[in-house]
C-alpha cells in the first residue's frame, strides 16, 4: 500500500510552516534518529526562510552520540531554553503529548501547534495533526511536506530525512511500495547512505557483546502466548548497561524479535536512575508495514499505557520481573 497523506491536513500543516514568524520544534523522550532527523530537516528548511527556530527534546540531558554527526545539531537548544510561550510548536513523531515529556507544558503556551507524526495511536493532541500511519517514517512524511511546499530537499536535509527512513524501516527491512523511491531521491543527493547507516546502527562498542552475552541469558520463549502466536522475552537490567549508550540498550530487540518460535518479542528494560522503574519495547513479527496479519501491539502497548506502531510498540511500568511478565502475557490474551 502507497503512503496515503491527508491532503488537507497537508495543505494546512504547509500554511502553518509557509505563515511562521519564529518556529518551535519538539522531538519525544528518548530520541531516535526519526524523531531528532525530522526536528533537523525542519530547523534547516525554516531557516532558508530567515525564520528563527529552535529544537528541543525533554530527556535525557545529552543527545545519543550516534546521531551527533547529523547536519543541523547547531539548531539544539537544551530544554530549559523552550520558553513557556511560544509562536509555532511542531512536535514530531510523538504519538501523544506524553511523548514530550516535561517539554509538554509548552503546548498550552504555544499560539498553534502543529503535529506531524506516523504513529497509528496518535492522540491527535495538536491544533493540527498531520498523521499518517502508512508513512514508514516521519522524515518520509516531512519529505511530502517539503514536496508541498515547493522546499527543495538538498544533501544536509536529505542526510537527516535518510537518517529516520533508515532506521524506522530496520534499514528498508519494513520498506513499502515508494520507500527505496525516496531512499534514492536522497542518496542522489550526494549523501553517504552506508555511512549515515553504520553510523546510526551498525556501531557498538566492545562493552556491548558482554551485555549482550547477560541479556540474552534471560530470555525465555512462552509459546502459548498471545493465542499461540508465542512470545520471547528478555530483561535489560540497570547493572547490565553501565557505560553503555542508548544505542546499545535499543539494540537488544533486534536480537530478541529474530526468534522464529514467537510472534512477539518484549525486551524489559530498567531504568539506570530508578530501580523498578521499566520501558517495553514490544515487535510483532507478521504485522509489517500495509500487512493486516499479526497481532497489534501497539493496541497491546496502549492498553498497557503507551504507543506505537502495529508491528512496533512500547511502554512504561513498574514491578517486579515476574509481574510485568504476567501483566503482558494476560494483555496478550493467555
Ligand atoms: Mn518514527
Amino acid at each position: 500500500m502507497t503512503a496515503v497523506t491527508p491532503a488537507a491536513e497537508l495543505a494546512a500543516a504547509v500554511d502553518v510552516l509557509a505563515a511562521a514568524r519564529s518556529v518551535t520544534v519538539l522531538c519525544h523522550v528518548q530520541p531516535d534518529a526519526d524523531t531528532i532527523g525530522s526536528g533537523l530537516a525542519l530547523a534547516q528548511v525554516l531557516s532558508r526562510h530567515g525564520v528563527p527556530v529552535r529544537v528541543s527534546f525533554a530527556e535525557p540531558a545529552e543527545l545519543p552520540a550516534s546521531m551527533r554527526s547529523l547536519p543541523g545539531i547547531e539548531y539544539l537548544v537544551p530544554p530549559a531554553q523552550v520558553p513557556r510561550e511560544v509562536d509555532v510548536l511542531i512536535a514530531v513523531d510523538c504519538g501523544s503529548a506524553g511523548r514530550l515529556g516535561a517539554l509538554a507544558d509548552r503546548l498550552d503556551g504555544a499560539a498553534t501547534t502543529l503535529v506531524l507524526d506516523h504513529h497509528r495511536s496518535n492522540t491527535r493532541f495538536g491544533k493540527i495533526n498531520l498523521i499518517d500511519d502508512t508513512a514508514e517514517s516521519t522524515t518520509s512524511l516531512l519529505a511530502r511536506v517539503f514536496d508541498a511546499w515547493g522546499e527543495p530537499i538538498d544533501r544536509s536535509v536529505a542526510h537527516c530525512l535518510f537518517a529516520g527512513l533508515v532506521t524506522d524501516t530496520g534499514c528498508f527491512r519494513w520498506a513499502g511500495p515508494g520507500t527505496h523511491r525516496l531512499a534514492e531521491r536522497l542518496l542522489a543527493t550526494g549523501i553517504d547512505g552506508a555511512g549515515i547507516t553504520r553510523t546510526l546502527m551498525d556501531s557498538h562498542p566492545f562493552g556491548w557483546l558482554p551485555m549482550l552475552s547477560r541479556v540474552l541469558g534471560t530470555a525465555r520463549l512462552e509459546p502459548a502466548a498471545a493465542g499461540g502466536a508465542g512470545l520471547v522475552y528478555a530483561f535489560v537490567r540497570r547493572a547490565d548497561i553501565d557505560g553503555l549508550r542508548s544505542e546499545e540498550v535499543e539494540s537488544v530487540i533486534d536480537v530478541i524479535r529474530t526468534t522464529a518460535e514467537a510472534g512477539i518479542a518484549a525486551v524489559f528494560k530498567e531504568s539506570r536512575t530508578t530501580p523498578h522503574l521499566w520501558t517495553v519495547s514490544l515487535r510483532s513479527r507478521d504485522s509489517g508495514v500495509g500487512t493486516d496479519d499479526g497481532v497489534d501491539v501497539a493496541q497491546v502497548a496502549t492498553r498497557l499505557g503507551g504507543g506505537g506502531h502495529r508491528y512496533a510498540a512500547g511502554y512504561t511500568t513498574t514491578g517486579a520481573p515476574e509481574d510485568l511478565v504476567a501483566a503482558l502475557v494476560a494483555e496478550l490474551g493467555g
